[in-house]
């Protein structure tokens, strides 16, 4: 893998984006080698979360310029479908993946930190969609994300500027869930999946399923959905959990 590395800290993989020549935009190359890693964790059955994070000054600068500048408009609408198609995967990913934004995340950087469960980041992190200053328009369906992350008017204000967001900034406005400073990112992003992963996994998988499912298809079907999913979290392990509660020690969840 030249573009990005996996690690794992027990049941939790670490995938860093390391491309520094070019703050590590996202060409072809990444596409193909972070769905080979995301194909390799679907099949691992332990993992119990995922974190994202940039090698460098940047979590992710966007998609490549120099690799997108030469594309017809047919090739542009094949890489905006492997973008979607790639970011769709994270969005479902039976496991929580949680983006920990070190620096820069532009364009397609910000598109993937959002279609992350959440985002912790350091107080030097920038988020910005600077498509427009390029002629171009988020292509990795960062205009349906960014207004449900910080409502219609700042996401109009953000995609018709430009305009650079501080990490402050980004916490006020609900981009970013936590912030905490560079040297202690990976450390605080970790401690919250090993929080996760301590948690009933059927339940984590559950909820994530049924969050999503009422954000793609609206409350009245998103109530409905919890109904059937709560009812089948009375399996093994939400006995289990129950059980653990009332005998005072810890669940097991094997
Ligand atoms: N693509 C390619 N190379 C990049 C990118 C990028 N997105 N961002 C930075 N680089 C390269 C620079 O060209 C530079 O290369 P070199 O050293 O060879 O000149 C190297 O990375 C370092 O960058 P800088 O020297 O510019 O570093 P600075 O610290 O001065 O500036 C910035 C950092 C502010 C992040 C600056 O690099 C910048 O503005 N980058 C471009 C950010 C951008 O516009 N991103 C959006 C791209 S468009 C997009 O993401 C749309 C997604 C949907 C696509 C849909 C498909 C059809």
């Amino acid at each position: 893998m030249d573009t990005l590395k996996l690690t794992f800290e027990g049941n939790i993989a670490l995938i860093s984006f390391s491309r520094p020549q070019a703050l590590n935009a996202l060409n072809l190359q990444v596409f193909t080698e972070l769905n080979k890693v995301l194909d390799e964790l679907e099949s691992n059955k332990q993992l119990r979360a995922v974190i994202l994070t940039g090698e460098g000054k940047a979590f992710v600068a966007g998609a490549d310029i120099s690799e997108m500048k030469d594309k017809t408009p047919g090739e542009a609408r094949v890489f905006s479908q492997i973008g979607h198609d790639t970011f769709n995967r994270i969005e479902n990913f039976s496991v929580p993946v949680i983006a920990a934004v070190n620096g820069f995340a532009l364009g397609g950087g910000l598109e993937l930190a959002m279609a992350c469960d959440f985002i912790i980041a350091s107080d030097k992190a920038k988020f910005s969609a600077p498509e427009v200053n390029l002629g171009l328009i988020p292509g990795f369906n960062g205009t349906q994300r960014l207004p449900r992350a910080v409502g219609i008017g700042f996401a109009r204000y953000m995609l018709f500027t430009a305009q650079m967001i501080e990490a402050t900034e980004a916490l006020q406005r609900n981009l970013v869930q936590i912030i905490t400073t560079p040297d202690e990112l990976l450390n605080k992003t970790m401690e919250v999946a090993i929080t996760i992963a301590s948690k009933g996994p059927l339940a984590i998988e559950s909820v994530k399923k049924t969050v999503n499912y009422g954000q793609f298809n609206g409350y009245k079907e998103g109530s409905h959905y919890e109904m059937k999913a709560f009812s089948e979290n009375f399996h093994e392990q939400g006995k289990e959990g129950m059980s653990a509660f009332l005998e005072k020690r810890k669940p097991n969840w094997n």
